[in-house]
C-alpha cells in the first residue's frame, strides 16, 4: 500500500550498476595516493558480521554472503515534512551520483584513502524537508540474527547499529552518502548498499548499510558511545591533541603496510568543517 513519501517507481538494485562509475567531483582531490582496493574491501570493521570462524574481526569479507541487501528501503520519520518509506534506488536516481576521493581514519588509527561514489547528504536532506525544530539527524543499520552472524553471537551489544550527527554537521558539504566504492556499487563489507561517509570524524561514526533516518530535537543514542560513553563521545572528530582513553592519536598507520603519518586536525579537512565547531 502506498504511504505518504513512498516513490512508487521503484527499481531493482541490479540495474543499477549501469550509474558507474559516476564523474569525479575533482574538488575533493588527496595529497595521497589511493589506497588499493583489494585492502579496502578486504580490512574492514563491520561488527554486525564477526564470526566466531575467525579470530581476526577485520575478516568479515568472508562472512557477508547472507546478506541480503536488493530492494533496499529506507524508514524515514521525525521532524520533516517528506516522511515515509523510500526505495534506495528512486532516492539514487533523483541524487544523481558523483565520486570524491576521500581521506578515512578509524580510531584504532589505521587510514585509507577511497573513491566513494553516492550523493551529499546535504542534497537528502533537503528532499526530505526537516522542520526548523530539527537539531539533530539520527540513522540506524540493518541488523538481522539471521542474515548477520556478529548480530547473532554478540548479543551483549545494544543492536541496531546507530550513530548520529547534528544538523549543522550532517549539512556540511563534506558529509556524504556512499552507494559505491572504487567505480562500482559498494560491497556488502562496506556498508552496502548505502553509508555515511563523514571524513573529519572517525571511522565509527560512518554507519553502514542504514535502513531509517529520523529528525529529532534530543541528540540520539549511539551504538559506541553505548558501550563505552568515555571512549567514544557523540562528536568524535579526528584530533592529533585528544588521545583515545587506551591509546594516543598523534600518528595514524595506512593500511595495508601501517606506514606512520601524523593525524592531522579534522583528518586534514580543517578548512571545510572547522568553523562548525567555534
Ligand atoms: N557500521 C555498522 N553498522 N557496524 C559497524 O561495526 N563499524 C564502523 C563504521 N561503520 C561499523 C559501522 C567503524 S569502527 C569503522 S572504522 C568503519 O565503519 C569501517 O568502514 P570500512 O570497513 O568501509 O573501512
Ligand atoms: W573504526
Amino acid at each position: 500500500p502506498e504511504q505518504p513519501g513512498v516513490i512508487s517507481n521503484h527499481f531493482n538494485f541490479d540495474g543499477m550498476a549501469d550509474l558507474y562509475p559516476a564523474r569525479r567531483n575533482e574538488k575533493y582531490a588527496l595529497d595521497r595516493p589511493l589506497t588499493d582496493e583489494y585492502h579496502a574491501t578486504h580490512k574492514n570493521n563491520f561488527y554486525e558480521f564477526i564470526s566466531r570462524q575467525d579470530p581476526d574481526i577485520y575478516n568479515v569479507y568472508k562472512f557477508v554472503s547472507d546478506f541480503e541487501n536488493r530492494d533496499w528501503k529506507i524508514e524515514v520519520s521525525g521532524l520533516a515534512d517528506n516522511t515515509g518509506t523510500f526505495y534506495l534506488e528512486d532516492l539514487i536516481k533523483k541524487m544523481g551520483l558523483e565520486e570524491r576521493t576521500y581521506r578515512f581514519r578509524c580510531v584504532e588509527r589505521w587510514s585509507m584513502a577511497v573513491p566513494w561514489t553516492g550523493f551529499p547528504l546535504a542534497k537528502l536532506i533537503k528532499y526530505f524537508a526537516p522542520k526548523n525544530e530539527a537539531r539533530f539527524v539520527a540513522m540506524v543499520s540493518y541488523s538481522n540474527a539471521e542474515q548477520m552472524e556478529g548480530v547473532r553471537n554478540l548479543t551483549h551489544y545494544p543492536w541496531p547499529y546507530s550513530e548520529g550527527l547534528t544538523m549543522e554537521e550532517a549539512t556540511n558539504e563534506l558529509a556524504f552518502m556512499a552507494t559505491g566504492l572504487y567505480g562500482k556499487p559498494i560491497p556488502k563489507q562496506n556498508g552496502a548498499p548505502i553509508r555515511l561517509v563523514v571524513p573529519w570524524k572517525y571511522g565509527y561514526k560512518n554507519i553502514k548499510s542504514i535502513v531509517k533516518i529520523t529528525f529529532t530535537d534530543q541528540q540520539p543514542k549511539t551504538f559506541w558511545n553505548q558501550v563505552a560513553p568515555t571512549e567514544y563521545p557523540f562528536t568524535s572528530n579526528v584530533d592529533p591533541s585528544v588521545p583515545h582513553p587506551r591509546w594516543s592519536q598523534a600518528f595514524e598507520q595506512m593500511i595495508p603496510d601501517g606506514e606512520k603519518r601524523p593525524t592531522l586536525k579534522y583528518n586534514g579537512y580543517e578548512k571545510l568543517v572547522a568553523h562548525l565547531y567555534t
